[in-house]
């Protein structure tokens, strides 16, 4: 009888889906209303996010998933529509892969030394935090800054706010106070008067205004409620683990592998091996490392003219495992296009035998991605003090069945593979605990643990091998 419905609107860097999750005391069941590409767009001024397309999605998405009793939205990380004094969009938002910020961190570091930046925001250095593009655009006549979500938020429901764990990802956050960093602000000229007041995750949003009521065919008042904005906040409040010694790799677009702690590392090794602190829900760090992550083999299949995914990674399966592999940690990577090649050229340049059938290639990513995952579950480990029993690997990747295996070998580790929509099962449990339905993060986590299907892997063939391939790519 008490069964609530709840519409997450999740969009990746590669496809946008509109989800619905129907909670009950003892249940929990995921069903897709409406996906839709997620296809920037190159034009002569960069490259951008096609925001509006995006929003139709959402609207499309609300049609089809029809009444519910609230809706959350979350999004790819940092990227930010900048709006004018009368609240109308000034521009596409900018793509976190455009190559505006180039150079950028290097002149705020010589105002703001990276260490002391890492210090007092606990970010690590990537040419796209939000900070970074701030200073890189020209923010003439913006009023007010709103991050992706929170956009698309103020879009349905006219109301402003900056959800905390997206927020987080700006590099204008203290991940020791959870508040703004005014000092950091001030000091590399950001007036953080652009950005709405901070909401947290469960926070009243505001409720769909009566224009999108008409348009969606939802009966109001429909409230949409805050959420771990954050795709990976809500991923990782959807990893279904029990107790603390667990590691997560949330594979998708990106690879997200590392630890959910209850306070930040913010020492000057841990900056060294470009580990993040981004906020989590209840007081949490997401304590990571970024890995290029699958947008290696997506980019490759876009090259070869867009093969049976499936197939390919059958074929990758038959390629001996561990002939050549890159730095999938390594930012070279970031940019779109010419992805065989600039493998291929990887491995040339390290000794290495150049792969070259589709099927080489894929398994090339595919052997690397699991020993990027292994080094940063090893590290993380280490620098944070923290043991784990087992790796859970949530998000696209987990229809991966070769990566998932390849990574517990990596790894030495179990893995326990699942939820695949692990961002919108975690935008849900927001929901559905904002609404009384669900206790706390262990009970969202243990409601998940008996609802949905997971794979084991355990971990198989001689870890001396992943050893050596790590030893390669160090060059030692
Ligand atoms: P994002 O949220 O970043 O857009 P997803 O979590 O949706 O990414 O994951 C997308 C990735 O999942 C794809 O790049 C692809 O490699 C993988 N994937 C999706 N479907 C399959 C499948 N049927 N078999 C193997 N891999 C898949
Ligand atoms: C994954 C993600 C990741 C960020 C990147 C920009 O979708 O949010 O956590 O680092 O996009």
């Amino acid at each position: 009888a008490s069964v609530k419905s709840y519409a997450a609107v999740d969009l990746g860097a590669s496809s946008g889906r509109v989800m619905v999750g129907r909670v009950g005391p003892d249940s929990l069941e995921l069903s897709e209303a409406h996906r839709f590409v997620n296809r920037p767009v190159r034009v002569p001024e960069g490259l951008r996010w096609d925001i509006l397309s995006l929003y139709g999605g959402v609207l499309d998405g609300l049609k089809a998933a029809g009444q519910v009793d609230s809706v959350g939205i979350d999004s790819w990380a940092v990227d930010y529509g900048l709006l004018d004094a009368d609240g109308a969009l000034l521009g596409n938002p900018v793509h976190y892969r455009d190559s505006r910020t180039e150079g950028v961190a290097q002149k705020v570091w010589a105002t703001v030394p990276a260490p002391e930046l890492y210090a007092a925001t606990g970010l690590q250095y990537a040419p796209f935090n939000t900070l970074y593009q701030l200073v890189a655009d020209r923010l003439v006549g913006a009023q007010r800054l709103l991050l992706v979500p929170d956009l698309l938020t103020y879009w349905l429901t006219g109301e402003q706010g900056t959800e905390l764990t997206n927020a987080s990802t700006t590099q204008l956050i203290d991940p020791r106070t959870r508040a703004w960093s005014y000092d950091i602000a001030e000091r590399v000229g950001i007036d953080l008067e652009l950005f709405a007041p901070l909401r947290q995750p469960g926070d009243p949003a505001g409720l769909l205004r009566p224009e999108v009521l008409e348009e969606t065919g939802l009966r109001g008042p429909v409230p949409v409620t805050a959420v771990g904005s954050h795709d990976t906040a809500s991923a990782v409040a959807a990893v279904p683990a029990s107790g603390e010694r667990f590691a997560y790799i949330c594979t998708g677009t990106w690879s997200l592998a590392g630890l959910e702690l209850d306070a930040p590392v913010l020492t000057e090794e841990s900056r060294a091996a470009n580990f993040t602190n981004e906020l989590g829900l209840d007081g949490t760090v997401r304590y990571l490392r970024n890995i290029m992550g699958l947008w290696l083999l997506q980019e490759c299949v876009r090259a070869w003219g867009d093969p049976d995914l499936g197939e390919l990674l059958l074929d990758a399966a038959k390629v001996p495992a561990l002939r050549s592999v890159v730095d999938a940690g390594d930012a070279m990577f970031l940019a779109p296009g010419r992805m065989p090649e600039r493998i291929a050229e990887a491995c040339r340049v390290s000794g290495q035998p150049v792969p070259e059938s589709p099927a080489e290639v894929t398994r090339c990513i595919l052997d690397s991605l699991a020993l990027a995952h292994r080094k940063a579950v090893d590290e993380a480990q280490r620098l944070a003090g923290h043991p784990v029993d087992v790796v859970h690997v949530v998000g696209g990747g987990t229809r991966n069945a070769l990566l998932c295996q390849l990574t517990a070998d990596a790894c030495g580790l179990p893995v326990v593979a699942g939820p695949t929509e692990a961002a919108a099962l975690g935008n849900v449990l927001v929901q559905a605990r904002a609404h009384g339905l669900v206790s706390d993060l262990a009970g969202g986590r243990e409601l998940l643990t008996r609802t949905q299907p997971l794979t084991r892997y355990e971990p198989q063939g001689d870890s001396a091998r992943w050893r050596e391939a790590q030893a390669r790519l160090a060059g030692d």
